[in-house]
Parts: structure tokens; C-alpha cells; sequence
């Protein structure tokens, strides 16, 4: 028994700094990665192109500052003919709002890039995969979930993100992740194999990935464009992206080596459970019925007691009359 739980250990402690390190994967692909030195000549970065608000410092590209109404992206200039991969992106989202920030930024593995558009910076019914990170709760009380929320939705150009239900109805799946303001490096890593998308995150400064979700059966083809774009409304953050690492990962033995994917619709067979549009319309109503019920029998109330009184006084006028 005790062997057992030392051997688990040191598996555990030999597996762990494995699966969660960050740079030790082998074919990281240059051209579809974004690391520092940037050497950002004027302009220009090697593999990437730029939009809107998007500024490159030395140590951040940043795509919205903490500024009202801004909207940035940036774009890989290379497809990525790579069946599996595995994109790992340290960010940092940050601000002085404690409690109203917005809106949030996207990661994009999309046909259309350098497309301005309202989906956080970018192009509505899209084609491909967006990975949203959203900061702000359009609608409190429409869905079960805090915010920031990641959400994976596919798309194959027939769907709108629908930000006044901020994507759940299109959403494939989401976990609720907290990597707003921290003094720490926060990564996110988008794995794509074997038609599964696997979404995790590492937010608390332990060099560990933690699951977010993971959806199997997800068809995405080869040939489209990595990305990221982020946009401020009334409320407001810095979306800085620090780095991007793009890791191909091996076939599986099941997958042939020449077969062309790239002619696929994106797909994904399940969705989360759709929620209906009426569901939210109700208990708004029923909070103005209450309150006007309320007024009502408040109303209803004052009415006896005034009624009350004055009965009252007429009662001690007809009591005094009877005195003399
Ligand atoms: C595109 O997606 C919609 C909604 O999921 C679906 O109804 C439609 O059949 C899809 N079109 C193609 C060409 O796959
Ligand atoms: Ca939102």
C-alpha cells in the first residue's frame, strides 16, 4: 500500500512538469508563432500583420488599450496546413476597472483574416473556430455562468455571435476562468487533434495546464489563419498578447498522411443545450408585475388608513356633540 502511493507520487511528480511545461513540446513552428525579441522593424512583424488600435512595445503586443471603443487584431500571414497542433498563447488582460471591464478578445483559427467586424474586433459568421475570452456579461441572468467566460463556438459562416446572449447559443462548450489582473504570466493553450479541440488554461502562476473543456467530434479544415483581435466598448481593458507558440503534433497512426482536409465545412456534432429566448423574457415580467402589485395593496392600504382616520375623528366630533 505504501509503495503504491510513493510510486503514484513520483509518477505524478515526473508526469506533471511534463504535460504542463510550457516550452519543452518539440516542433514549435516560427512561422506561426509570435515571440520576444518581436524586432518589429517600423511596422512590421515577421509572420504577422496588424489592425486597428494594435501597438507592438518590446515586451507586448497590445491589442486594445484601457480606452473606450477600441478594436485591435493581429493576423498570421501563413495558413497552417498542420492536421494536429497546438497553440499556446501567453496574454494579459488588464485594467484599472475592478468591477466593469469589457469587452474581451478572441483567438481566431479562421478562412477570413484582417476582417474588421462586431465579433470582438473581428468578422461576424465566420468560417472556423473562435476561442472566446469574454470579460463582460451582456446579460445577467440569461445564463447560469460568471464572468470571464471562455467559450469555443464553430462556425461555417452561417452563424451569428450573438453578444446580447454573449455566444451561449452557439457556444460548443465553456468554463468560467478568472485571468483578468494578475502580476503573473496567464496562458491559454488551444489543442487540436484527432478532431478533438481541448481548451486549457494556465492562470495561477503554477506552470500547470488546468482543463477547461474539451469537445470530440470537432471538424475543422487545414489552410485557415491564426489570430487574435480584442475590442473595448463602453467599458474597457489593455488585451495585451505577450506570445504565441504554434507546436505541430505527431499524426496518429489512424490519420494517412496525404489526405486533404482541406476542403471541410467546419462542424462540431454536439452544442451546448440551447437555451430559449422566451425563458428570459418572463421573470422580467413578473418583477414588474410584483412591483406593481405591490404599489397596488401599498396604495390600497393608505386608503383605509386615511379612510380609518377620518372615521375616527368623526366618530370623536359625534361623541363631543353628544356631550353638551
Ligand atoms: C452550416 O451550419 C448550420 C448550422 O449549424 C447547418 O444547419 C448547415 O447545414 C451547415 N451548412 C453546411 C454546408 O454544412
Ligand atoms: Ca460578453
Amino acid at each position: 500500500m505504501f509503495k503504491d502511493i510513493c510510486k503514484l507520487l513520483l509518477l505524478y511528480l515526473f508526469i506533471t512538469p511534463a504535460t504542463a511545461e510550457w516550452n519543452t513540446l518539440e516542433y514549435s513552428r516560427r512561422e506561426h508563432s509570435l515571440t520576444k525579441p518581436y524586432q518589429a522593424s517600423g511596422m512590421a512583424l515577421p509572420y504577422w500583420d496588424f489592425l486597428g488600435s494594435t501597438i507592438v512595445t518590446s515586451n507586448y503586443v497590445r491589442l486594445t488599450p484601457d480606452l473606450q471603443s477600441k478594436s485591435g487584431a493581429i493576423w498570421n500571414t501563413h495558413p497552417c496546413h498542420t492536421r494536429n497542433w497546438d497553440l499556446q498563447v501567453q496574454f494579459k488582460v488588464h485594467g484599472k476597472g475592478k468591477d466593469l471591464f469589457g469587452d474581451g478578445f478572441v483567438i481566431w483559427y479562421v478562412k477570413e483574416r484582417m476582417q474588421s467586424g462586431p465579433v470582438f474586433g473581428s468578422k461576424d459568421y465566420f468560417n472556423g473556430l473562435a476561442i472566446v475570452m469574454d470579460t463582460y456579461s451582456n446579460h445577467n441572468g440569461a445564463h447560469n455562468h460568471q464572468h470571464p467566460y471562455i467559450s469555443a463556438m464553430i462556425n461555417n459562416g452561417s452563424l451569428h455571435y450573438d453578444h446580447d446572449r454573449d455566444g451561449t447559443h452557439t457556444q460548443l462548450a465553456g468554463c468560467e476562468a478568472k485571468f483578468r489582473n494578475y502580476n503573473h504570466d496567464t496562458y491559454i493553450s488551444i489543442v487540436y487533434k484527432d478532431d478533438t479541440l481541448i481548451v486549457s488554461t494556465d492562470l495561477e502562476g503554477k506552470n500547470a495546464w488546468k482543463e477547461c473543456f474539451r469537445v470530440e467530434n470537432v471538424l475543422l479544415p487545414t489552410g485557415y489563419f491564426f489570430g487574435a483581435s480584442a475590442t473595448t466598448g463602453d467599458l474597457s481593458d489593455n488585451h495585451d498578447i505577450v506570445a504565441i507558440k504554434m507546436y505541430e503534433l505527431d499524426l496518429l497512426e489512424t490519420q494517412k498522411k496525404d489526405e486533404d482536409r482541406s476542403q471541410i465545412v467546419p462542424s462540431a456534432q454536439t452544442f451546448d443545450a440551447p437555451r430559449t429566448r422566451i425563458e428570459d423574457t418572463k421573470p422580467a415580467m413578473s418583477a414588474v408585475m410584483t412591483f406593481l402589485w405591490m404599489m397596488f395593496i401599498a396604495l390600497v392600504l393608505i386608503v383605509l388608513v386615511v379612510l380609518g382616520i377620518m372615521w375616527y375623528q368623526k366618530r370623536q366630533e359625534n361623541s363631543r356633540k353628544r356631550l353638551y
